[in-house]
C-alpha cells in the first residue's frame, strides 16, 4: 500500500487549497493541444454549475427547518461572518467528497431519523432519538471562528448546545478520562466509506477536561436553521481553538474511555495530525506554515492567533 494511495486529493498537491490554478493549468494544457474553444466550453460548464445560483438552489431545496434558539452574546467576532453559500459550498467531508464539492453529493444521505448512542464508562448510557436529546439540551446560537488545518479560515453563526450538558446527562464515572465521537458508518449507502484504505467510520476525540470546555458544542444548525448535510447534519461537534478536523460530524455514538482513542488523521498520518492539533501560529505542518489564514469567500489573509484567539478559555489546560 503506497502513501500516495491513501492520501486525499487536496494532500497529494503541494498547493492543497488553490482550485483556481489547477484549473488554470488544465485550460492552458488544453489551448496547448490546439482546444482552446472546448476549454472555454469546460469552463462555462463547470463554472455553471459551481455557480452561486446552484449553491443557493440547493441550499433552498435542503428544505432546511428554522431553530427556536436564544442568542449567547459572550462570543463575538473581529471579522466579518462568512457568507452563507460560501460556507455550505467549500467543505472538508471526506465521506462524500476529496474535492469541497460536499453539497453535490449528499442527496441522498439519510439524516432522519437520527439517533445518538452514549456509552462506555457513564452511569446513564443511552440511545435518544436526536429530536429527543435537542428537547433535553438548552439550545443558542454562538459565532465562532473556525480553522482549517490546510490554512482557510471562517466566522459563522452555529447553533446548538454546549457540549458539557450532554456529559451531565450521561453522569461519567470517575475512571473516564476521554470522550471518543464517532460518525455514522453505511458503507453501502455512502460508497467512499468503502474505500478500503481509509479508517471509517471517522473518529475523533478530546480530553475529558476539553470536553467539559465552555467552548465546546454540539451544532445541531447553522445561520439559524438546521444544519445542511455537509456541515455536518444532524449533529457535530464544534471546538473552534482546535483545528477543523477535530469537529467532527454527523456523530453516532459518544463513547466514555479510560484511554486516548484512535483518531481518523491521525491514524492516516500521525505526523501532521496529532492528537491535540490545537490551533498554533508557530507551529507549522510539516508542509506549510500556519502563520496566517485565508479568510472563505473575500480571500483575505489574517494572522492566525493562538488558539485560534480563545486563548483566554483554554490556556490553563495546557498550563505545564
Ligand atoms: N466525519 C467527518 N467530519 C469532519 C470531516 C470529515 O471529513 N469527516 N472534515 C473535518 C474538517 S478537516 C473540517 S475543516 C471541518 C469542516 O467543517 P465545515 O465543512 O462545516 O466547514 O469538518 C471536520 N469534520
Ligand atoms: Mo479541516
Amino acid at each position: 500500500m503506497t502513501l500516495i494511495k491513501i492520501l486525499p486529493d487536496w494532500f497529494i498537491s503541494e498547493n492543497y487549497a488553490t482550485s483556481e490554478t489547477v484549473f488554470l493549468n488544465r485550460r492552458r494544457f488544453l489551448k496547448g493541444l490546439g482546444l482552446g474553444a472546448i476549454a472555454t466550453g469546460l469552463s462555462t460548464t463547470i463554472m455553471g454549475c459551481n455557480s452561486p445560483q446552484a449553491a443557493k438552489e440547493s441550499l433552498k431545496s435542503a428544505n432546511l427547518k428554522p431553530l427556536t434558539f436564544s442568542k449567547n452574546p459572550s462570543f463575538t467576532l473581529d471579522r466579518p461572518l462568512t457568507d452563507e453559500t460560501v460556507a455550505a459550498t467549500y467543505n472538508n467531508y471526506y465521506e462524500f467528497s476529496g474535492s469541497k464539492d460536499v453539497w453535490k453529493y449528499v442527496d441522498k444521505f439519510t439524516t432522519n431519523p437520527w439517533s445518538l448512542e452514549i456509552k462506555g464508562l457513564v452511569n446513564n448510557p443511552q440511545t435518544l432519538a436526536i429530536e429527543d436529546l435537542i428537547a433535553k439540551m438548552p439550545i443558542e446560537e454562538r459565532l465562532y471562528r473556525h480553522r482549517c488545518v490546510e490554512g482557510w479560515a471562517m466566522a459563522v453563526p452555529w447553533i446548538g448546545f454546549p457540549l458539557k450538558s450532554l456529559i451531565k446527562l450521561a453522569e461519567p464515572k470517575s475512571s473516564a478520562k476521554f470522550v471518543k465521537l464517532s460518525t455514522f458508518f453505511r458503507p453501502k449507502e455512502v460508497s467512499r466509506q468503502d474505500l478500503q484504505n481509509y479508517p471509517y467510520p471517522y473518529t475523533e476525540g478530546l480530553t475529558m477536561a476539553e470536553a467539559m470546555n465552555d467552548l465546546a458544542i454540539l451544532a445541531i444548525g447553522i445561520y439559524g436553521h438546521d444544519l445542511p448535510k455537509q456541515h455536518g447534519a444532524p449533529i457535530r461537534l464544534v471546538v473552534p481553538w482546535k483545528y477543523g478536523f477535530k469537529s467532527i460530524k454527523s456523530i453516532d455514538k459518544i463513547e466514555f474511555t479510560d484511554r486516548q482513542p484512535e483518531t481518523f488523521w491521525n491514524i492516516l498520518v500521525a505526523n501532521e495530525y496529532d492528537f491535540e492539533a490545537n490551533v498554533n501560529p508557530n507551529k507549522p505542518h510539516p508542509r506549510w506554515s500556519q502563520a496566517t489564514e485565508r479568510m472563505l469567500g473575500t480571500g483575505e489573509r489574517r494572522k492566525t492567533s493562538i488558539y485560534n484567539g480563545y486563548e483566554s478559555y483554554v490556556a490553563d489546560l495546557y498550563k505545564a
